[in-house]
């Protein structure tokens, strides 16, 4: 990987993106209860909004409805599923930045849903977003066969839950008091942050209903991706400034806690990151040119600078 390879084209095609997932967001949490639903309480809903409609980069959406394209799947199904994805990735950032947890004022450059609101707003504008996830893959507006839909609220139940995110979490709060091997740091990202990226990518799988191998297939090249952002996020918590990242920076050294980063150094990072990008495309050349963008998703990946 060439530290000069050019990602602004995909930058452009992610910000576009992340218009379109915003939009439905936008309609999926609005104010009108939904049937079965009593009322939709409008100081939750403005948490939640807060939580959820607040510039991120949706990068996990863009790689369901990426790697859904490569089967040709319907559009607008897979962008149902990409926007649930994404509010199980905001409850997980508005849930983390609670005192109990990182203990966080800022997150996408504005103030945290607990300080907007307050920690009972936080916790249930979180607890909201998850289970309202699992509604939108499985009601029948996601035109999809109803077993892929109930393969897709498995699949994301298991990357999203005890032994995956929820479980990477715990396994991080331990380690701040702890200090983990480098195998132990492994697992918990790969579960922390690289379950739901690894989902992210078998997702389009599951909704084009490819082979089990293809599914195997694009399930590791997210595991690979998923283990590069986080790399990358561990890197620039090193280098990058608050103010480029619109949350704090430094956090990890300051409390003393253990990253790839802190054992191997800057360069050693910046090589694994070209490892698993070049890893990462090996996995994807069967798809050939559908898959190209991608492969500069990859690279955006390991090059991103916030
Ligand atoms: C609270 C159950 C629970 C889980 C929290 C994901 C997570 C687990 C915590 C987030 C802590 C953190 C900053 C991890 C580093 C990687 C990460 C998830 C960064 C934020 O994701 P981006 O960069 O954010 O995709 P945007 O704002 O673009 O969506």
């Amino acid at each position: 990987m060439k530290n000069d390879h050019d990602i602004s084209g995909f930058e452009q095609q992610l910000t576009a993106h992340a218009v379109t997932v915003e939009q439905l967001l936008i309609r999926l949490l609005d104010e009108r209860p939904r049937l079965g639903e009593v009322t939709r309480p409008p100081r939750l809903m403005a948490a939640i909004r807060h939580g959820a409609l607040n510039g991120g980069k949706r990068l996990r959406p863009f790689l369901v409805t990426e790697t859904a394209r490569l089967y040709d799947a319907d559009p607008a199904a897979a962008l149902r599923v990409a926007a649930a994805l994404e509010c199980i990735h905001c409850y997980s950032l508005v849930h983390d930045d609670l005192p109990a947890m990182d203990d966080d004022d800022m997150r996408r450059g504005m103030p945290t849903v607990h300080k907007a609101y307050d920690e009972a707003a936080a916790i249930l504008a979180g607890d909201g977003l998850l289970t309202y996830a699992f509604d939108i893959i499985a009601c029948d507006e996601t035109e999809l066969p109803v077993k892929t839909r109930l393969d897709l609220v498995a699949s994301l139940a298991r990357a999203a839950g005890i032994g995956g995110m929820v479980g990477g979490q715990a396994l991080d709060l331990m380690a701040e008091t702890a200090s983990p091997s480098e195998a132990e740091i492994i697992t918990l990202q790969a579960m922390k942050t690289g379950a739901l990226i690894r989902f992210a990518c078998e997702a389009g799988a599951i909704i084009g209903n490819a082979s089990e191998q293809e599914r195997e297939r694009l399930a590791e090249f997210g595991s690979a991706i998923g283990l590069a952002f986080q790399l990358a996020d561990d890197l620039l918590d090193v280098t990058a400034d608050a103010a480029t990242m619109g949350k704090a920076t430094g956090k990890d050294a300051a409390a003393g806690k253990a990253t790839l980063v802190s054992l191997h150094g800057v360069d050693w990072t910046r090589q694994q990151l070209a490892g698993l990008v070049a890893q990462a495309e090996d996995l994807l050349a069967p798809f050939g040119e559908k898959a190209q963008t991608l492969k500069e998703a990859a690279h955006f990946i390991a090059l991103r600078q916030s």
